[in-house]
C-alpha cells in the first residue's frame, strides 16, 4: 500500500550565534540523518523577524548558519540547503494554516508565552502565528520526520493537529481528487493529504541548559554570552566559559540518581555525554567521585576537540560568501519545485481558481 516517502525537514533561525545546544540538539542529528534519509535543511529567516523585526545583519547571519550547516558536514548537493524566504510557498501555506489553526491552540504555546513575556498585547502577530509557519515549512514538503531539540516538541504536536484538521475538513475533496495517502496512526489506518510528521528528539543532549542557570535552556538570545558556548568560540573562550560555568561544591556522584537535584552538574554531564557520543551512565562511571576541578578541564578539552574543526571550517566557508549564496540559490530552486507541487494540489483541494 502506498505511503508517504520518508523525508526529513528541519530549520534553524538566523537570530544569532549558533551554540552548543543547537549543535547537539539539532545540527549533529541533521548530519547523521543524511545517510539514511532524503533531507531538506532550511535557514528559517522568515521566523527570525517574529520576535525582533529589525536585525543589524540578517543576511550575514543567514550566511553564517548556512556555513555552520556545511562545516558540520551537511552535503548541499545530495540534500537541500536553502533559506526560507526565497521559497514563497512557505508563506502561502502558512496563511492557509492560519485559517486551519485555532487561536486557542496558539495561545497555549509555551514558546509564545516565554517570548511574549508579560506584555502579550504588544507581541507581533507573527510571534503568535509562528507555529503555523513552522507547520507550513514542514508540510509544504510533506516531510515525515523532523529532528529538533526538546523545546520544539509542542510545535511538532501542533503541526500534527494542523495536518489532522486539514485532512479531516477537506477529506471529501481530497478523496474526489485522489490526493490522499494512506498512513498508520496509532493502530488505525487513515487517509490524508498531509502526513502526521514524527519529531525526532534523540540523543543525550536534547535540552542543553545555560551554563549560568541549570533551569534555563541554552539560548542564542540570552543576554549573557557566558551562558552558552558558541560554535565560533575559540579554545580559550570555551575553556573560560566552562571554568566559569555554575556548579555546586559537591564532587560528581557515582550514580545517575545523584544528579537529580543538581541541574548544573547534570547539564555538564549531559554535554560531556553528547559531545563524546556516550551515555550519561558511562560518563558518571568515569568521573563519579571527582571534583569539578578535574571534570571541567576534561570537558573543555573535549569541547575544543569537537568544535574547533567546525569553527575553522565555518570561517573558511564564510570567507567566500558568493559560494554560500550559490548553495542557497541552488537549494532554493530545488526546494521550490517540490513546494510548488504540494501547493498546486492544496489550491485545488481548497478550491482556489488558478491555471
Ligand atoms: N538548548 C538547546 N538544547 C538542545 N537543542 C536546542 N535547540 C535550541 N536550543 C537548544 C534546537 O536547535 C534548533 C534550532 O533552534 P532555533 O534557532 O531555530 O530556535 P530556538 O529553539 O528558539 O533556539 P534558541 O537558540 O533558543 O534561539 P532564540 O534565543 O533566538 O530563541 C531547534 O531544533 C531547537 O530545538
Amino acid at each position: 500500500m502506498p505511503s508517504f516517502q520518508p523525508l526529513v525537514f528541519s530549520g534553524v533561525q538566523p537570530t544569532g550565534n549558533l551554540h552548543l545546544g543547537n549543535y547537539l540538539g539539532a545540527i549533529r542529528r541533521f548530519v547523521a540523518l543524511q545517510d539514511s534519509h532524503d533531507c531538506i535543511y532550511c535557514v528559517v529567516d522568515l521566523h527570525s523577524i517574529t520576535a525582533q523585526l529589525v536585525h543589524d545583519d540578517l543576511a550575514g547571519q543567514t550566511r553564517a548558519i548556512t556555513a555552520a550547516f556545511l562545516a558540520a558536514g551537511i552535503d548541499p548537493e545530495k540534500h537541500i540547503v536553502f533559506n526560507q524566504s526565497r521559497v514563497m510557498q512557505h508563506a502561502e501555506l502558512a496563511w492557509i494554516f492560519n485559517c486551519v489553526a485555532r487561536i486557542g491552540w496558539m495561545n497555549r504555546m509555551t514558546q509564545f508565552k516565554d517570548k511574549a513575556g508579560k506584555d502579550r498585547e504588544n507581541a507581533s502577530l507573527g510571534l503568535l502565528a509562528y507555529p503555523s509557519l513552522m507547520a507550513a515549512d514542514i508540510l509544504v514538503y510533506r516531510a515525515t520526520h523532523v529532528p529538533v531539540g526538546e523545546d520544539q516538541k509542542q510545535h511538532l504536536e501542533l503541526t500534527r493537529d494542523i495536518a489532522t484538521k486539514f485532512n479531516n475538513d477537506f477529506s471529501d475533496r481530497i478523496g474526489q481528487l485522489g490526493a490522499g495517502v494512506d498512513m498508520t496512526v496509532g493502530d488505525e489506518r487513515v487517509n490524508g493529504f498531509f502526513p502526521l510528521t514524527e519529531p525526532l528528539i534523540e540523543g543525550t543532549a536534547t535540552r542543553v541548559m545555560s551554563l549560568r542557570d541549570g533551569m534555563k535552556k541554552m539560548s542564542k538570545s540570552d543576554p549573557s554570552d557566558l551562558s552558552r558556548i558558541n560554535l565560533t568560540d575559540d579554545a580559550d573562550t570555551i575553556a573560560k566559559k566552562i571554568k566559569k560555568a555554575k556548579t555546586d561544591p559537591e564532587p560528581l556522584p557515582s550514580e545517575l540518581e545523584g544528579l537529580e537535584a543538581r541541574p548544573e552538574a547534570d547539564n555538564l554531564v549531559g554535554i560531556y555525554a553528547g559531545l563524546s557520543d556516550r551515555s550519561r551512565e558511562s560518563v558518571i562511571a568515569e568521573f563519579g567521585g571527582q571534583q569539578f576541578s578535574v571534570f571541567k578541564p576534561a570537558l573543555a578539552e573535549l569541547a575544543v576537540e569537537k568544535l574547533a574543526p567546525i569553527a575553522s571550517e565555518m570561517r573558511r566557508i564564510m570567507a567566500d560568501p558568493a559560494y554560500v549564496d550559490a548553495v542557497l540559490r541552488n537549494g532554493g530552486e530545488r526546494a521550490a519545485v517540490r513546494a510548488e507541487a504540494t501547493m498546486k494540489t492544496v489550491r485545488e483541494i481548497i478550491g482556489f481558481v488558478g491555471d
